[in-house]
């Protein structure tokens, strides 16, 4: 459908798609607490209520090839990957014909052959500079893919995302990091553990793109995700995109969240993503009440045989404990080729480091990094003495040029 909000074209099919993602992952999720109550589900249990459309809305802007690391709130992501929500309950619910054999819980599960989806890393930031060697990879075997994982804004703290977005961007990796900014780190707020009202801020750090997006806007979610996708994918490098968005459960089942302000909850109740885009699909004429209960009913027979599938299958025999431990055999994947193996040895093979520094590392001018993935930055934050030098010129009529005024100059300006 051509909607002037739509940079990249959704048809209805895929709109109504966007919703049924969305509502799937919900209802799966409230599924899920109704088994953790009757004691069903094994360990934690994470919800992603309230997150919805940052979840599907970027996992959907990816293709088959494609490949995405999911966190414990990207339930969404996964089921538009591919994975059903059988695969979910078994996996909570630690039952043997779930993807992990019952040997793991959460969305800890991936599938490196048809999905291309990497096993999330406990270790926030882990899963960034793995992302980036997949991108690398990738692009190594001329595969044209792009690489997404997630983290939150707690995660954007540790080291471990600093050092692999810094690779990402020396490397020109293919790589779009989402940073679900749900304002909580379990109990800590973003402006406690960080200075910045936008964490896209930090993408400026390594001169990549980055972008600001309202997470519980579906549409926005994926026309802004798609951007930094295609981008990526014709080799402009990696970018961040910031997704604004709110955690409306605590951290996890047993963490009822009483540190969070009820306005708060409130505030962002008004803004769910489901019921906006609900309203979204009425005003532009997408749907009707009709097909909204055809998706319900469907969603609705879909589960109960998703969950009856998952309540029958057993749990794992005890000594499967002991198997897989070792690799028996789990090393085989083979790269699949896409360019002549010739063009892949050396000395084709090697990458072009992506950056040079134009003036030997001096202050005339600034990285050709930076300027040419943050013209907007780089002009911001011109080096110190050019500044002082061009206001030293142009005030000189004026005042006689004061050194006060060249040294005010100079000061980079910030960006708000
Ligand atoms: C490196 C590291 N430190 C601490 C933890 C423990 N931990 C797990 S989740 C979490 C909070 C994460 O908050 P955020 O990144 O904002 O993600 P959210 O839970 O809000 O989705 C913490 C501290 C961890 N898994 N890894
Ligand atoms: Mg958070």
């Amino acid at each position: 459908m051509e909607l002037p909000e739509m940079k990249y074209p959704l048809s209805r099919e895929q709109l109504l798609d966007l919703y049924y993602f969305m509502r799937l992952t919900r209802e799966l999720d409230e599924q899920l607490v109704r088994l953790f109550r009757q004691n069903k589900v094994v360990g934690g249990l994470y919800s992603s209520i309230g997150q919805e459309a940052t979840s599907v809305g970027t996992a959907y802007t990816l293709e088959k090839r494609d490949w995405m690391a999911p966190m414990i709130r990207n339930v969404g992501g996964l089921l538009v990957k591919g994975f059903r929500p059988r695969d979910i309950l078994m996996q909570y619910m630690a039952r043997s014909g779930s993807p992990t054999g019952g040997k793991d819980g959460t969305s800890h599960f991936g599938d490196l052959q048809e999905r291309h989806v990497v096993s999330p890393i406990s270790m926030l930031g882990d899963l960034i500079p793995v992302m980036t060697g997949v991108a690398m990879g990738g692009r190594y075997l001329g595969q044209k893919l792009v690489t997404m994982t997630w983290i939150g804004d707690g995660g954007t703290s540790t080291g471990a995302f600093h050092e692999g977005m810094n690779l990402a961007a020396a490397q020109r990796a293919p790589f779009v990091c989402v940073v679900e900014n749900n304002q909580w780190a379990y109990s800590t707020p973003v402006a406690r553990q960080v200075p910045l009202h936008d964490l896209a801020e930090r993408a400026r750090a390594y001169g990549i793109a980055s972008y600001v997006v309202d997470g519980n806007d579906v549409v926005a979610v994926y026309q802004t995700t798609k951007e930094a996708v295609e981008r990526a994918r014709r080799g402009e490098g990696p970018a961040l995109v910031e997704s604004k968005t709110m955690r409306m459960k605590g951290h996890a089942q047993h963490d009822a969240a009483v540190y969070v302000p009820p306005e708060m909850f409130e505030y962002w109740k008004a803004r769910d993503p489901i019921a906006r885009y609900e309203t979204w699909l009425t005003e532009r004429k997408v749907w009707d009440k009709k097909t909204k209960a055809e998706i319900e009913r469907r969603i609705e027979r879909e589960l109960k045989e998703e969950l009856e599938f998952a309540e029958n299958s057993p749990l794992p025999e005890p000594e499967v404990a002991e198997r897989g431990v070792y690799c028996e055999g789990c090393h085989t994947i083979e790269a699949r080729w896409e360019r002549p193996i010739e063009q892949l040895q050396p000395p084709k093979a090697s990458v072009q480091a992506a950056w040079t520094v134009s003036d030997f590392g001096g202050t005339n001018g600034g990285g050709a990094a930076a300027k040419a993935h943050a013209p907007e930055a780089a002009e911001e934050t011109k080096p110190a003495a050019v500044a002082a030098k061009a206001a030293a010129v142009s005030t000189r009529g004026a005042n006689g040029g004061t050194k006060r005024s060249a040294r005010a100059a100079a000061r980079p300006k910030r960006r708000r």
